[in-house]
């Protein structure tokens, strides 16, 4: 979406991803100069959005040739994000565990994921405590670990729940590209370090 030539290039996302308030964020908790990895606009919509299972992000981004979790996603709320809603839900402190093994699952979500089972699930939330939920009005912004346990549930609500994520590396984090690499809308291999370029404050009529 920030790739304002693709098909779905956008930009407000391409401008949003390089406002102080999410790009310095990210160079803040990264310590240093970053790119987009990519982005994405999940739209979880009214009673029929679905469930993300839990998983970790960073085992696909490994697959994708990256060597270290050296990477933050920005999740900026478009709508507001409830319970019921099918918000996103973390378990705190697990990005502390590394990876941890999952079952390849293609069937559940629109996107492949290494979902994490009952087995893992129950010891992991006995260790950390329980999940906690991820809700805010539009324009609130949470910024999470590449190993940070996550999932959220199905829509049930009448309201839908779109999110955009910004997924930042840091451009000393090179990507190795593999044999048969994923589009580079999903996995960028290109270090182009990001520039804080805050737009002008729409003024109201
Ligand atoms: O948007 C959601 O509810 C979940 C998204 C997610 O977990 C992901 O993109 O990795």
């Amino acid at each position: 979406m920030n790739e304002t030539d693709g098909p779905t290039g956008s930009q407000t996302v391409a401008d949003l991803s390089c406002s102080s308030r999410l790009l310095q964020s990210a160079k803040d908790v990264l310590g240093e100069d970053v790119y987009l990895f990519h982005t994405k606009c999940n739209l979880k919509e009214a009673i029929t959005g679905e469930i993300w299972q839990w998983h970790q992000d960073f085992g696909v981004w490994h697959h994708d040739g990256l060597e270290r979790p050296d990477m933050v996603t920005v999740l900026l709320m478009l709508d507001e994000a409830t319970e019921l809603g099918g918000c996103m839900y973390f378990v705190p402190g697990s990005h502390k565990n590394g990876d941890i093994a999952g079952t390849k699952d293609g069937e559940t979500t629109s996107v492949a994921l290494v979902a994490l089972g009952r087995p893992e699930m129950t010891e992991l939330i006995s260790r950390h405590g329980e999940p906690v939920s991820v809700t805010g009005g539009p324009g609130t912004v949470a910024l999470f670990h590449p190993y940070l346990v996550h999932g959220s549930g199905h829509n049930m609500s009448i309201h839908s729940r779109w999110h955009l994520y910004f997924v930042y590396n840091a451009v000393s984090n090179v990507m190795t590209v593999p044999d048969n690499p994923r589009p580079s809308f999903k996995a960028q291999p290109r270090a182009v370090p990001l520039q804080v370029r805050d737009e002008p404050t729409p003024q109201a009529a």
